[in-house]
């Protein structure tokens, strides 16, 4: 190949990597498949090694990071980075707007700007000659740290300015927004740390400062961080600047390729912002990023100017703060809990608090490493987090109020149900009581998984029966419960008659299912939903699953080398084949419906990804999403560039406005029934 055709090849592909990244994070739309990126990406790292002459501070090829020596150095902020007042409540955020009302003299309704406050690291990007030349942390507002090797290996962050629509971009361009880390990176990064018994972080936001202040960029490379611009600094010359609002310089900042949060809003009225409020609080566990709050900020400029700044904050802007996902409290004893593979979590037992509006009296302190890095003791004052639907943790020891008569917490050698020795496996974080299903605990969660709704769905089934009748010794097995009746449930306590012919009938009925939710049902380890719906469409019946290598099972979707280990395993243990047997013999058996066998491409929706939003009236969404993904489709639960189609039922909300947004196609309930009928 000539130099000059590597050098087109080289520019292009550097064009095409940054197209990419504008594309996925400042237009939610991706134009090519990951690997497909990857490809292109050591492409380009070839060709850049082959002719050092050619790399450059802007190539994409920046972005894997490098190891700085020494320290960060200092940057000075030439124009100030503020922080925000707060507001607590809504009578205070009243309050603000009265007084923004009083300065400017405007008598009618403001203009709003209101964005989701991001709870990450502030950061401060400069661009010369639409070149990004420095990145900074915001520090004490003045000075900050020079992370600019850091910020590069941030895929949200442009490289290089695009031209707008006039062509145009400034000489020199200041922009300031939030480094953050997104929910599902920050539990991908915390549950690989578990694993490998690690160091966890306490939040996204200790994650994302820790990742991004890091004297080796390669270490903020592998931590997806991603970011989003809110403010504009120095902005030389000024003329390409919408000077009247603030949400116009929003959407300028996106045409300069950065990305702005979609939920960002310009609002008629100061009611409006009351309304704003409430509805992203209501929405704060679906968002895909934590945020502590939202920020309003007056949208005229000039208005803005008039007010200025008092202290460190804006007169024009202020904080609108979420219920904290924090607390303290005290630690009054740590129990240990078995699940349903044997794994013995330890469980804090809390003076109860109030976190974000709910009580809190356990959290889990996830295993004994874990007890060891935060150094805690019975008796400790200690930081409990809760942050959506996950499970409260034990994140922080205030070690200056550890009382006197505090103690070791023990982790037990033996299984504190059944009293099995309890194992760890060399590399692993986890401990498990080896009892197997001897353990009443490992029975009693596998009973509860085998009944629950996404498995054989017994209605009625709770866990506290459950654990009666494990209790009782009236199941030992799953196959256990379909010999209950109605006459020996009736003497169970808050058990009357007729709940007890429910529960029977709903037993019965529960015995007619498929052959996907027998399989998750089972509780083989790493098969999830979804995975047992691969098995089942691929084999179609068990007699081939169960007589299937694990050559064979690696040819399923999804089903890796593990994966297939352990489905692999669990048919070769006589235990479960007795099980098994229990189940699918005699007159009480469970029973589906034979399928043809399939490998997943010749299923008919192999390769489409859809999305159910809002209330659907002739099914449940999981109904609609078990008989999309029997025939091979996936069910997404956020709307991208690659979704094949959304069906929205009643009151759809923000899935069917990105929907719209991107311009994929919407279908109506009607049209999903006909679909799932064809
Ligand atoms: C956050 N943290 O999301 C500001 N912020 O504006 C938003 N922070 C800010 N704006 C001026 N959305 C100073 C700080």
């Amino acid at each position: 190949m000539s130099t000059d055709s590597l050098y087109q090849e080289l520019v292009r592909l550097r064009e095409t990597l940054e197209n990419h990244n504008y594309n996925y994070y400042v237009l939610d739309n991706p134009s090519i498949p990951d690997a497909e990126y990857d490809r292109m990406f050591r492409r380009l790292q070839e060709i850049e090694q082959q002719q050092p002459e050619w790399q450059s501070a802007q190539s994409p090829s920046q972005r894997v990071g490098a190891l700085a020596r020494g320290h960060l150095p200092e940057v000075a902020h030439e124009v100030p980075m503020l922080s925000l007042d707060n507001a607590f409540n809504e009578d205070e955020l009243t309050a603000f707007q009265q007084r923004v009302q009083e300065r400017t003299g405007v008598t009618g309704d403001l203009q709003w700007c209101a964005e989701p406050k991001l709870d990450g690291l502030a950061v401060s990007l400069l661009y010369e000659q639409g070149q990004l030349v420095r990145g900074a942390t915001r520090g004490d507002g003045y000075q900050g740290e020079d992370i600019t090797a850091n910020v590069k290996t941030i895929r949200a962050i442009p490289l290089s300015l695009r031209a707008n629509e006039q062509g145009e971009f400034p000489e020199r361009l200041e922009v300031r927004g939030e480094v953050f880390i997104s929910l599902a990176s920050f539990e991908r990064m915390n549950e690989k740390a578990l694993a490998q018994g690690s160091k966890l972080f306490a939040n996204p936001r200790n994650a994302a400062a820790g990742s991004l202040r890091q004297l080796d960029s390669r270490i903020t490379a592998e931590r997806s961080l991603d970011f989003y611009a809110y403010a504009m600094g120095e902005v030389t010359p000024a003329r390409q600047l919408d000077n009247d609002s603030h949400y116009a310089r929003l959407e300028q900042l996106r045409a300069w390729g950065f990305p702005v949060s979609r939920e960002t809003k310009r609002l008629t009225t100061n009611q409006a912002c009351i309304t704003y409020y409430r509805d992203l609080l209501a929405r704060r566990d679906a968002l895909p990023y934590e945020i502590d709050g939202v920020v309003f900020k007056l949208d005229a400029i000039a208005l803005q100017e008039q007010l200025g700044f008092v202290a460190r904050a804006p007169r024009w802007a202020v904080a609108q703060k979420f219920p904290a996902q924090e607390q303290l409290t005290w630690l009054r004893g740590v129990d240990f809990q078995v699940g349903r593979t044997g794994a013995i979590t330890p469980v804090a037992r809390l003076e109860p608090v109030e976190v974000g509006g709910v009580v809190v009296s356990n959290a889990t302190l996830h295993n004994a490493d874990e007890i060891e890095r935060l150094g805690v003791r019975i008796g400790d004052r200690v930081t409990i987090r809760r942050a959506g639907d996950v499970i409260p943790q034990v994140v922080g020891v205030v070690v200056d109020e550890r009382p006197a008569n505090s103690s070791a917490v023990e982790f037990p050698s033996r299984c504190p149900v059944c009293d099995s020795a309890v194992e760890r496996v060399a590399g692993e974080a986890v401990s498990r009581c080896t009892g197997g299903l001897f353990c009443g605990a490992q029975r009693k969660e596998a009973i509860k998984h085998f009944a629950s709704r996404k498995a054989l769905d017994v209605d009625g089934l709770g866990d506290k029966l459950v654990e009666m009748l494990v209790d009782r010794d009236w199941v030992q097995h799953p196959a256990d419960l379909f010999k209950l009746n109605a006459l020996q449930l009736a003497s169970l306590p808050r058990m009357g008659q007729k709940s007890a012919e429910n529960l029977v009938n709903a037993l019965a009925r529960s015995r007619k299912t498929t052959l996907a939710r027998f399989l998750y049902s089972l509780g083989i380890r790493e098969v999830g939903e979804a995975t047992a719906q691969n098995l089942a469409n691929y084999f179609g019946s068990l007699d081939a699953l169960m007589a299937a290598s694990e050559e064979q099972l690696q040819e399923v979707d999804d089903v890796g080398v593990i994966v297939a280990a352990h489905v692999h395993n669990f048919f070769r243990e006589p235990h479960n084949q007795e099980v098994i047997n229990m189940l699918t013999q005699g007159e009480r058996a469970v029973y589906w419906p034979e399928v043809a066998p399939a490998n997943a491409a010749s299923l008919d929706l192999a390769g489409h990804t859809y999305v159910l939003t809002g209330t659907l009236e002739q099914m449940t969404r999981d109904e609609a999403k078990e008989q999309l993904q029997a025939r091979g489709a996936k069910v997404a639960g956020s709307v991208s560039g690659k979704t094949t189609g959304v069906f929205a039922g009643a009151n759809a909300g923000s899935k069917l406005t990105r929907a719209e947004q991107l311009g994929v196609p919407i279908y109506t309930e009607a049209e999903l029934i006909k679909l799932l009928e064809s």
